[in-house]
């Protein structure tokens, strides 16, 4: 069993920080950019003439939607599994670092880009928005830098496993290593897209692209990358949550189950997010909206699991009735606090999610802001909350420092004014996309029209919403220097969750990988080998914007 003081070593606790400072530094950047977008939209602010709405839209989208959570995401699963494997040795962590390299000088050359205005293509880069050739380089270094930490994990579940023949592998490492076979198998396609597509017609090499081959290259990474973002969450939910809280993990199997089902349901899920496209045979899409919603079940999973273990621990303390627990839940901590927000938000998320999957539903709001607030309260609240609830005590843990009762205080400060602005945003958002509020425009594109009065209250609420967050990234930014560099010097606990004194063993099937991974890429196979045949050979000959390469 891990001892949850001891502390990580010395040199896997510095490749987790270095990871680390680049997701908060991200932080600050991006979220001020998102408060520049909301004020700007109101009408009531001007953007100085050397910055462009959508460069900030950009900047906002790939510094926050890829760079924060790459780097945090792949910090925290080093951390989780160097905990609970016994740590990395030197040929493991030189991987790690090649790879932290190679995605930091990629960010690094897409960002000058994106700040020269010359690839201001939103963190979607779809063509035929074009982008200058080093932002391209820069996206596909990240991509590899991605692949040595994908690789780095996988080999060091497999020693674990050598290492510790008939020991059931720890719970974290498995669910770090589906995250990265999905995240293998999906990156993929937008890695294809991006060196054979868009650095050849970047460098004029080519002068037409087949657009339609290259966002289905996209979205068939797209929906897995927002997993990504997730499954550190349920990493956090299933394995960390219950030791929080002072209870048990309600089921080993459960949790190794629910994520199997997001590897082979998360990959060929893509059309959902094109079925207003044409070009696409409408079988495929619906195909693709049955198996959407069989990823919905492994969330459902979770959401049965959390219950499960939030009842057990409050009538472990005495609790009655079937909300009793609620009172016994650890609401000073926020630890606890900031991701259980998140949980809760994640309800109407969801709901959100499986409106938009619905194909008909989809026509109503696909391009409308509707589709911001849902991934506002999904990627930028579940998601979000949960890194910063891991933030409290991972940073201090990592720096052998405290996390004192005033920081405490801080993050449940910084938790409430996340959940209001978010609230308030992302409401708007909604209410707005119902109307036919369109996803993406800037003021001062429509000042004058009739637009203008119609769409003035939700875009002041928005901005409302917008300002609070950014008092709560200030907030969290506070916190983060002060684990990282100035909280007194002592022990802050890792928790990781143990199972129920009464779980049944789990099965040794979970550890077939090669049956994982024949059955994700059977099903990919089948829901995309058709329809990109045809969009290959439908491309029109010569037309422009639709040849192959
Ligand atoms: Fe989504 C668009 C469908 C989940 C992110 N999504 C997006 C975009 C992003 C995004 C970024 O089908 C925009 C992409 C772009 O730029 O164009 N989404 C879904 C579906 C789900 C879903 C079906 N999305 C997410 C998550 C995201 C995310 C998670 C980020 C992390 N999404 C879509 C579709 C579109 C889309 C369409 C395209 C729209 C368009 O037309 O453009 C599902 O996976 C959701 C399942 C979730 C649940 C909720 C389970 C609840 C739990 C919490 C339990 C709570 C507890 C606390 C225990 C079923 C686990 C209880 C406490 C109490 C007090 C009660």
């Amino acid at each position: 069993m891990n001892n949850p003081i001891k502390r990580l070593n010395v040199k896997d606790s510095k490749l987790v920080m270095a990871h680390m400072h680049v997701a908060f530094i991200s932080l600050a950047i991006g979220a001020t950019m998102g408060l520049l977008q909301t004020l700007e939209r109101t009408g009531k602010f001007t953007l100085p003439s050397w910055l462009g709405y959508y460069q900030i839209l950009t900047v906002h989208g790939v510094i926050l939607g890829l760079v924060l959570t790459t780097f945090f995401i792949i910090g925290f699963m080093l951390a989780a599994q160097s905990k609970t494997t016994g740590g990395y040795n030197n040929t493991e962590r030189t991987m790690s670092w090649i790879g932290y390299f190679l995605m930091l000088v990629g960010t690094i050359a897409a960002a000058v880009m994106i700040l020269l205005n010359e690839a201001t293509v939103l963190f979607t880069f779809y063509v035929p928005l074009q982008a200058h050739v080093v932002f391209y380089i820069g996206l596909a270094l990240v991509i590899v830098g991605t692949w040595f930490n994908a690789w780095l994990m996988f080999m060091r579940h497999a020693r674990f496993r050598k290492e510790n023949p008939g020991v059931r592998t720890p719970l974290l490492s498995y669910m770090g290593v589906i995250t990265m076979v999905m995240w293998q198998i999906a990156s993929i396609g937008v890695a294809i897209t991006v060196i054979f597509q868009m650095i050849p017609w970047a460098l004029g090499w080519t002068t037409e692209i087949n657009v339609l081959l290259s966002r289905t290259l996209f979205w068939y990474f797209g929906h897995p990358l927002v997993y990504f973002w997730l499954l550190p969450a349920y990493m956090m939910w299933y394995a960390i949550m219950p030791k929080v809280i002072g209870g048990k993990i309600f089921s080993d199997s459960l949790a190794r189950l629910s994520f199997v089902l997001l590897l082979f349901f998360s990959i060929p899920v893509g059309f959902h997010l094109q079925l207003t496209e044409p070009g696409i045979d409408p079988f495929w899409k619906y195909l693709q909206v049955v198996l959407t919603m069989f990823v919905v079940v492994p969330s459902l999973m979770t959401a049965f699991s959390l219950f499960a273990t939030f009842e057990s621990r409050g009538r472990e303390l005495g609790a009655k009735g079937m909300f009793g627990w609620l009172k016994k839940m650890p609401w000073g901590d926020a630890r606890f606090l900031a991701p259980f927000m998140g949980m809760v938000l994640f309800i109407p998320g969801g709901a959100g999610g499986i409106i938009n999957a619905s194909h008909q539903m989809n026509q109503v709001v696909h391009n409308t802001i509707w589709v911001t607030g849902h991934f506002h309260l999904t990627a930028a609240t579940t998601v979000i909350l949960t890194f910063f609830g891991i933030t409290y005590w991972l940073v201090p843990h990592l720096t052998g420092r405290l996390y004192t009762p005033t920081m405490n205080r801080l993050a449940i400060l910084q938790t409430v004014l996340w959940t209001v602005g978010m609230l308030i945003m992302s409401t708007a958002m909604h209410w707005q996309g119902l109307l036919g509020g369109p996803r993406r425009s800037a003021y001062s594109e429509y000042a004058g029209n009739a637009d203008t009065l119609a769409w003035g209250p939700y875009q002041m609420a928005q901005a409302v919403g917008g300002s609070i967050l950014f008092l709560g990234m200030i907030v969290m930014i506070i916190i983060f220097i002060n684990l990282a560099f100035f909280a007194p010097k002592g022990e802050t606990e890792f928790p990781v969750a143990e199972d129920a004194p009464n779980a049944a063993p789990t099965p040794a099937v979970f550890e077939n990988w090669k049956l994982w991974i024949v059955i994700t890429l059977a099903l990919v196979a089948f829901a995309y080998t058709i329809p990109i045949i045809d969009i290959v050979k439908s491309a029109p000959p010569g037309a422009t914007g639709y040849k192959l390469w």
